[in-house]
């Protein structure tokens, strides 16, 4: 007899830090245990107690084809058929390093690492290698993995668990890190100002997705770049979940905007453990074992990671998987619209291509405060509502959904429709 989630999450909490590998999984903003999966295909996954749900969490995000495509199968099959690590540079490196920097022009040059959290930590290395400082602005609310420098006023799983501010973080290195409100543009001239010659990096998610997903409001981003070129500080684009999702090339190809360093990761492995950082050819070329900026890993281009991401991006652009993620977002926004408007709920939806997010809150959500307002039990009831019907959600209100070019018209049609019911229920 199998084991159900309910006896496995036992015997998780016993050898696991709260039975799970990454906080957000363990729903404790939502409340209840979370299921355990037995697998997933397209953007459907089936918990090991045999039920089925629409997938709208997507592993967080690499899943961009749906869980298990084809191609991506195929490619790890091949590729671990002829060994799993070499530690030695091998073919896929090089044809993935080309293609991103054919899809995304601003970075000239990229070095392949394992998770997002090293793409960021890299980056925040080398922007202070290259300009000789410590200071790094972030927004508040804006999540760039578990970095020392960066896990001050984060989001996602730290904002959640009520904790933006990591205990274990040197206060005097938490103190090198300035947390502004994001889209204030008065709050960063000022920054500028009061630590002129000390600022390092502005690292930014373009479109931040992990304090629920909220946008920069014209000319933000812009200001960004012009403060930063102003000031001699390097602009990093935090581009772990919208690089490759939003548009071929990212949010920058959206905003037309030229960061100097961009981080990448989930898309780019196609489900496998992948990051990757790059930028201009001569501030990568500070980096060892060109330059005097340390950055190394024992599975850095991993041949099984690089063959999926490769294997992924390639489909994407073959079926053209950007227009089809647009067509269903919309088709996913109008039907969620008119959900909302059904009910008379404080309640804001913002889409972006295929990521989106239904604040329990009215609008307008601008930022961090505005996203707080929300009303996080009445998500919970929401969130659960849907997960009893058949529709998994991010078990967090400050976390995004993600839609895939797997879901089809009538897994929207069957969401909306939960959602719905679920709307009326959660929130009578
Ligand atoms: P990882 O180290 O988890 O691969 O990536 C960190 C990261 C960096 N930058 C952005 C914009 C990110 O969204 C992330 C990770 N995203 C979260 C979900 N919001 C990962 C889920 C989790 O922590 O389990």
């Amino acid at each position: 007899m199998r084991n159900s989630s309910s006896e496995l999450f036992a015997k998780a909490q016993r050898v696991i830090p709260g039975g799970v590998n990454s906080p957000v999984r363990a729903f404790r903003s939502v409340g209840g245990e979370p299921f355990f999966v037995d697998r997933a295909a397209g953007a459907h996954i089936w918990d090991v107690d045999g039920r089925e749900y629409i997938d709208y969490v997507g592993t967080w995000g690499p899943a961009i084809l749906g869980h298990a495509p084809r191609v991506v199968i195929d490619a790890v099959r091949d590729a671990a058929a002829r060994g799993v690590s070499f530690g030695i540079p091998n073919p896929y490196e090089v044809e993935i390093a080309e293609l991103i920097c054919r899809w995304v022009p601003s970075i000239e040059k990229v070095r392949m690492v394992n998770s997002g959290t090293e793409a960021t930590m890299s980056c925040i290395r080398l922007a202070r290698g290259c300009t000789g400082r410590d200071k790094v602005i972030k927004f508040e609310g804006c999540y760039h993995g578990h970095v020392d420098s960066l896990l001050v006023h984060a989001g996602s799983g730290a904002l959640t668990h009520g904790r933006a501010d990591s205990a274990g973080v040197p206060e005097k290195l938490a103190g090198m890190t300035i947390a502004l409100p994001f889209n204030d543009c008065e709050a960063v001239r000022a920054a500028f100002q009061n630590n002129r010659g000390e600022i390092a990096a502005v690292i930014v998610e373009p479109i931040p997705a992990n304090a629920g997903l909220y946008f920069a409001q014209p000319g933000f981003l812009e200001l960004l770049r012009e403060q930063c070129t102003a000031h001699g500080a390097l602009l990093i684009f935090d581009e772990v979940m919208t690089g490759f999702r939003v548009a071929r090339g990212g949010a920058q190809e959206l905003y037309a905007i030229t960061p100097d360093l961009t981080a990448l990761g989930k898309v780019i492995g196609g489900g496998l453990p992948v990051g990757a950082f790059g930028g201009r050819a001569e501030m990568m070329d500070q980096l060892s074992p060109e330059g005097p900026v340390y950055q190394a890993g024992t599975l850095s281009g991993n041949p099984l990671a690089m063959a999926a991401g490769l294997a992924q991006l390639r489909e994407l652009e073959r079926i053209d998987g950007w227009k089809l993620l647009e067509q269903l977002g919309a088709s996913l926004e109008n039907a969620i619209r008119e959900a909302v408007r059904e009910v008379d709920l404080p309640l804001t939806f913002h889409r972006i291509g295929s990521m989106f997010c239904l604040f329990f809150t009215h609008g307008p959500v601008t930022d961090l405060a505005t996203a707080k307002r929300s009303d996080t039990q009445a998500f919970a009831r929401f969130f659960h509502e849907c997960l009893r019907r058949g529709v998994y959600l991010a078990p967090s209100q400050f976390e995004t959904g993600f839609i895939s070019t797997a879901h089809t018209e009538q897994d929207l049609d069957r969401t909306a429709e939960i959602m719905r019911d679920a709307l009326r229920v959660a929130c009578r």
